[in-house]
């Protein structure tokens, strides 16, 4: 915990790694009172240095150093320095060999770093500092090493002994004890190492690669868990398969394992061959897990997988290039979801993560290039620009180039970088060496931070037949940057005829090529494109597809709204029509109870639900109004309690006028048993629950008796929670506590689905106040060292019930803050998480943003705040 600020790194004073290490040898003695690590590491200076007389420093972090020895000789104290963060060894050869041995006490880690116990197994986290809380080791990514690996344990506590690469040796050994070594073939860096003990169940398949090898797929669960690993096998599978379709790329070891724990700081981890997860997105079956966890399983088994070449096998220089491995990773599993699924749906889900979530972060205090340039934390790092943003950027170079350009330029860069730790700027130049494109003007998408906004104008005349449309970009100031260079945006667009046809875009000069649907280049500030032979006046469909990551300003009239909602060719931009309609409504609503709910948006919501003929799964996402969140981060100083009850209000009005439609859907979305996770069946499921939720909303009895009705027979958590979620949000209070408490009686001994249960409670407007939500974490099934749990409760309340976090005494910021200062100690990567709400205060009007900010200078003003925290919160108060 740092006593003064902790230092900022910066990417321009990057240097090379003075010393290298080719092999690491470890043991681990584990035991229940700690552990002991023995490292024996083949350590020469890098010839590509130029410090060659230098020291050699190792990091470290929370360690007790036993003993050192240098070629074999014992080094007395005065012969290094420990200094806590670091191991100092002032005069050592050009090649040695250093062996360290350390004390460590996984069962006293709280922070989940290293290596820790989570029910009664031990794991580790090592991305991306966490390596050095297991042993000294030059912890960064581009010092890459051979590890083998030993482990011995009781063998009657922890019969399964794992960790990266293949097993090579077992055996028994003294008291009860046993060992397993593993050897890892490929040199990783030291974030991709993982170990893992326990009593464990192993499920296992095998997968065909493309050249003919067999390898072994093992999943490992603690035994109560053995019923739910058949999705993530299968999803697996499907990775595996896709990835050698799509990319060319094969796996390369003999054996690929997923191990499942209870408490883990983030989704999962890509350890080579040896992925660990977090329970709640590797474990499904039907009954206990809802449609969106399946989807969620499915995605994050396939972006795990997918590092073994995007990450592993390739990997970064250092950690500013983080999205080199994690943009492209995100973004080669969005396209594998859209395979599996609905690409149209899935386009629609990531842009609204990154329209709701990622811009916020662009428009507030933490607002980073997807290349950062500087970090004090780099934990904090592991952000929605990171990862989505930089999602965003790798499918504009995939516009830009097309598919098969694409492809040779994927190609390009894992032939070429195989087996090194390289930058996002390595990446672009493999595309544009493979592609002949000059992607110059392009890279500044990796270094301005800030959502680029267009502004859209246009004009029709008529005689000439001419339509002529200017799109002028600006990019905002973030902390650090400003006036900023236009970028290079791919900009896709149609324009409607008055029947609501596509019209063949031929642009002035131009021979017509029929096409309908164009991908504009914008590079300048401002650019007019002239389209010619338009015979009226068109309605433009902008931004198709969403092909850049920008707002667009265009001022459509809702009529042309509604038409876009019915003709638009592109099922995206249909999507967005209804959503920029919807947002029109409630901000029109905002502040003016007399206001009338606009009734196009009641028909059009009409026409949707007697749409038999749409895709149904596009038809559930177009009914869907905007989030709160959302409203709020398209609005200027908005007052979050008049938006919330203005949302409420059409929600009332369009339930009220729709209710007989909605009766009508609900008796006709009935997905057939067996359960499944197509894009059908999801999609009825989701109207299904959707047209529930809303009559129960306005307090519907006929609603009431088949909500029971789904609560008490569904063979299906989807349906079971979706009931639960529409009685707790309604008026009915008597079954809504009735329906809770049997829930829980149902499924208590079951954590993921105790962890739906306090968020669907914890995000309730209705059943989520503060007194509500502080009883939860009295609840016996709460638990302080579960980050899920903290999720659960802490996060669904911050995050999701907006109206409460934002009770205007602020005591919802004060009990955030003061979550965030209990966690600091315990877990300071999740406390920093958990004060992303808050981080934004500068955006809200008054009555909020002082509130806000008292409650990060109470988190401020904590003694020995860590450094994660230290990052966020001095961040978002600076001037
Ligand atoms: N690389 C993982 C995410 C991850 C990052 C950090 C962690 O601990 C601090 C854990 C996991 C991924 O992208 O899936
Ligand atoms: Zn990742």
């Amino acid at each position: 915990m740092p006593t003064s600020q902790p230092k900022t790194i910066y990417l321009s004073e990057y240097r090379v790694p003075d010393f290298l290490v080719d092999h690491a040898d470890l043991r681990f003695e584990l035991f229940e009172d700690g552990a002991r690590v023995h490292s024996s590491l083949s350590i020469r200076r890098n010839p590509d240095s130029r410090e060659q007389g230098s020291a050699l420093e190792l990091n470290g972090d929370s360690l007790t150093l036993e003993s050192v020895h240098l070629d074999g000789r014992q080094l007395a104290p005065g012969d290094y320095d420990d200094r806590g963060e670091l191991l100092v060894v002032p005069s050592v050869p050009d090649a040695f060999e250093l062996q360290v041995v350390t004390w460590i006490e996984p069962q006293n880690n709280t922070r989940l770093e290293g290596l820790y116990k989570s029910s009664g197994m031990f794991c580790t986290q090592c991305e991306a500092e966490g390596f050095r809380c297991i042993t000294f080791f030059p912890d960064r990514p581009d010092v890459m090493a051979r590890f083998r690996t030993r482990i011995e344990a009781d063998k009657a506590a922890y019969p399964v002994l794992l960790s990266n690469g293949n097993p090579v040796d077992s055996g028994e050994l003294d008291n009860g004890r046993h060992f397993v070594t593993w050897e890892d073939p490929f040199p990783k860096p030291s974030y991709l190492f993982a170990l893992v003990a326990g009593d464990l169940v192993e499920k296992t398949d095998t997968f065909g690669t493309m050249s003919g090898r067999e390898i072994d797929l093992r999943i490992y669960v603690e035994p109560r868990n053995a019923e739910k690993t058949a999705h993530a096998m299968d999803s697996l599978k499907r990775s595996m398969r896709w990835d050698e379709e799509t990319y060319g790329r094969e796996y390369d070891l003999d054996i690929f394992m997923i191990v499942a724990v209870d408490d883990f700081n983030m989704g999962a981890m890509e350890n080579k061959g040896l992925n660990i997860f977090n329970s709640s997105c590797v474990l499904a079956r039907p009954e206990s897990e809802t449609d969106m966890a399946f989807q969620r399983v499915e995605a994050i088994v396939a972006h795990e997988y997918f590092h073994n070449w995007s990450g592993n096998r390739v990997t970064c220089r250092d950690w500013f290039q983080l999205s080199l491995k994690e943009g492209f990773t995100v973004f080669r599993d969005s396209q594998f979801s859209a395979d599996m699924g609905s690409p149209t749906v899935k386009r629609i889900e990531d842009a609204t993560l990154l329209r709701t979530a990622q811009f916020a972060e662009d428009a507030g205090p933490m607002a980073h290039p997807v290349r950062p340039a500087s970090y004090m934390e780099i934990s904090n790092f592991y952000t929605l620009t990171i990862y989505e943003k930089g999602n965003e950027v790798v499918r504009m170079i995939h516009t830009l180039l097309g598919p098969e350009r694409f492809r040779k330029g994927s190609d390009l860069y894992f032939e070429r970088h195989d087996g090194q730790a390289v930058t996002t700027d390595d990446f672009v130049r493999a595309m544009e060496d493979a592609s002949g494109r000059d992607l110059g003007q392009f890279r500044l998408w990796y270094e301005q931070a800030g959502t680029p906004v267009l502004a859209v104008e246009d004009d029709y005349d008529e005689a000439s037949q001419v339509y002529r449309l200017t799109v002028t970009q600006s990019i905002p100031d973030t902390p650090g940057q400003s006036g900023k260079k236009p970028q290079h945006i791919p900009f896709a667009l149609g324009l409607l005829d008055t029947k609501g046809a596509d019209i063949p875009l031929t642009l002035a000069g131009e021979q017509s090529t029929g096409e309908t649907t164009r991908v504009l280049e914008l590079t300048e500030t401002s650019h007019t494109f002239e389209f010619t032979g338009i015979a009226s006046r068109p309605v433009p469909s902008l931004l198709r597809n969403f092909s850049a990551p920008v707002r667009v300003n265009y001022p459509w009239t809702r009529d042309q709204l509604m038409f876009l909602m019915s003709h638009d060719s592109d099922g995206f931009n249909r999507w967005d029509a209804g959503q920029r309609l919807a947002v029109e409504v409630i901000r029109e609503l905002s502040g003016h109870a007399e206001a009338e709910v606009d009734p196009r948006l009641v028909e059009a919501s009409r026409t949707l639900l007697n749409d038999r003929e749409a895709d149904q799964a596009l038809v559930a996402k177009m009914l869907q109004l905007p989030t709160e969140a959302y409203l709020i981060e398209l609005a200027d100083k908005p007052d979050v309690q008049i938006i919330h009850h203005a949302r409420e209000r059409v929600l009332k009005v369009l339930a009220t006028a729709l209710r007989e439609e909605l009766l009508a859907c609900y008796r006709r979305q009935q997905p057939a048993e067996p359960y499944q996770v197509t894009p059908e069946d999801v999609a009825s499921r989701s109207l299904r629950n959707m047209a529930l939720s809303w009559l129960l909303h306005i307090g519907d009895q006929e609603a009431l008796t088949l909500a029971l009705e789904q609560f008490e027979k569904a063979t299906n958590m989807t349906d079971q929670a979706g009931a639960l979620r529409a009685l707790v949000n309604s008026p009915f209070e008597a079954e809504r506590g009735q329906a809770l408490e049997a829930f829980y009686q149902q499924w208590h001994q079951d954590p993921q689905v105790v962890e739906q249960w306090f968020s669907i409670q914890a995000a309730s407007p209705v059943a989520g106040d503060l007194p509500s939500v502080r009883r939860l974490l009295e609840h016996e099934a709460f638990d302080w060292k579960n980050p899920n749990k903290i999720r659960s409760v802490v996060g669904a309340f911050a995050g999701q019930n907006l109206v409460h976090f934002h009770d205007q005494e602020g005591s919802g910021y004060q009990f955030l803050a003061e979550t965030i200062r209990r966690l600091d100690d315990s877990n300071p990567q999740i406390a920093a998480r958990l004060a992303a709400p808050l981080t934004r205060w500068r955006k809200f009007a008054h009555v909020y943003s002082e509130g806000m900010r008292k409650a990060l200078e109470s988190v401020r003003d904590k003694e020995g705040l860590s450094r994660d925290v230290y990052e966020i919160v001095h961040k978002s108060l600076a001037d």
